[in-house]
């Protein structure tokens, strides 16, 4: 496996970076998680736009254009071989001293871009459907560490995602400060009441998400009425379906919430006419590039 690393593609056990990178000393940097389907990349440029505002928010200067990190991902796939893959661009601050301070690190900013095969959930689950619970770590409140910042610290999700599996889920949902529905550790989460798709805004601490886009945009072409609002637990709980959406898990049905059955705790319709239009615009849009 090759792998980008300030400018150059080497091989995987040459990928190395300082132990002074502020990346791993305080998980100051920010990421992507992007994906190709069979030669072309999914929402490239919306992918590379959040990176650079979550970038900009922590006066992170990314060393490369928009258009440099386009070309690097494609030459990135382009020297593994892979038409279908799982992209992952990380901008760290780079080598500092032990202190805090990003000036320190300044002109040592570290861009990495890993490619790989995708591990996808097992595809029972996407037939029948997901069960998650509530956990008890919040999602981090926007005026603290704003959810919109894609950034290298993940411990807010990853005290969520240990709390879900240590209860023997894969994935839970977080509430935000005020105890509304804010998303899941790991994916934004989409409700269907009456025909209509509800999903919390993402000012109430949730990320963005360019799959939350896609899926609100789809259900707008389709005349399904959207709603970006607060949602409570009760909402979740009486809702006819729910759905989780991401980039690495796309659109996952989800059947049963705090052992409170969801519909009639199968996939729902309105969930499999949004991923069937998901499928179709993933097999036809994006930057191509041939291998
Ligand atoms: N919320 C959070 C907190 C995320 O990290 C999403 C929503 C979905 O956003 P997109 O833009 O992908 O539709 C994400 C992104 C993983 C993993 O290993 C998942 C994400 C990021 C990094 C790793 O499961 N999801």
């Amino acid at each position: 496996m090759k792998v980008h690393v300030n400018g150059s593609l080497v091989d995987k056990k040459d990928a190395k970076i300082s132990v002074f990178d502020h990346g791993l000393l305080y998980g100051d940097g920010v990421f992507e998680g992007i994906r190709s389907y069979n030669g072309l990349i999914f929402k490239l440029e919306e992918h590379i736009e959040r990176l650079f505002e979550s970038a900009h928010t922590i006066t992170l200067r990314i060393p490369l254009t928009k258009k440099q990190i386009q070309k690097a991902i494609v030459d990135t796939l382009k020297a593994n071989k892979l038409k279908s893959a799982y992209i992952r661009v990380v901008v760290s601050r780079g080598e500092g001293d032990l202190g805090l301070d990003p000036r320190k690190c300044k002109g040592n900013e570290t861009v990495i871009i890993i490619t790989d095969t995708i591990n996808f959930y097992p595809k029972k689950l996407y037939e029948k459907g997901m069960d998650i619970i509530t956990v008890p770590t919040i999602r981090n409140n926007c005026e603290a560490v704003n959810p919109q910042i894609k950034s290298l610290n993940y411990l807010n999700n990853i005290l969520a995602k240990i709390e879900a599996t240590n209860s023997g889920y894969e994935e839970a949902i977080m509430l935000d400060h005020l105890g509304y529905v804010a998303e899941c550790t790991g994916d934004n989460i989409f409700l269907v009441k009456g025909g209509e798709l509800y999903t919390p805004p993402q000012c109430m601490g949730s990320l963005r998400g360019i799959t939350r886009d896609t899926v609100l945009a789809i259900a707008r072409k389709i005349n399904m009425p959207t709603h970006e609002h607060v949602v409570t637990r009760h909402e979740v709980y009486i809702s006819d379906e729910c759905f989780l959406t991401g980039t690495a898990a796309e659109i996952v049905p989800v059947v049963k919430v705090d052992g409170r059955a969801i519909g009639d705790a199968k996939p729902g319709k309105a969930t499999k006419a949004i991923t069937r239009e998901f499928k179709k615009l993933t097999k036809t849009a994006g930057l191509k590039y041939t291998i």
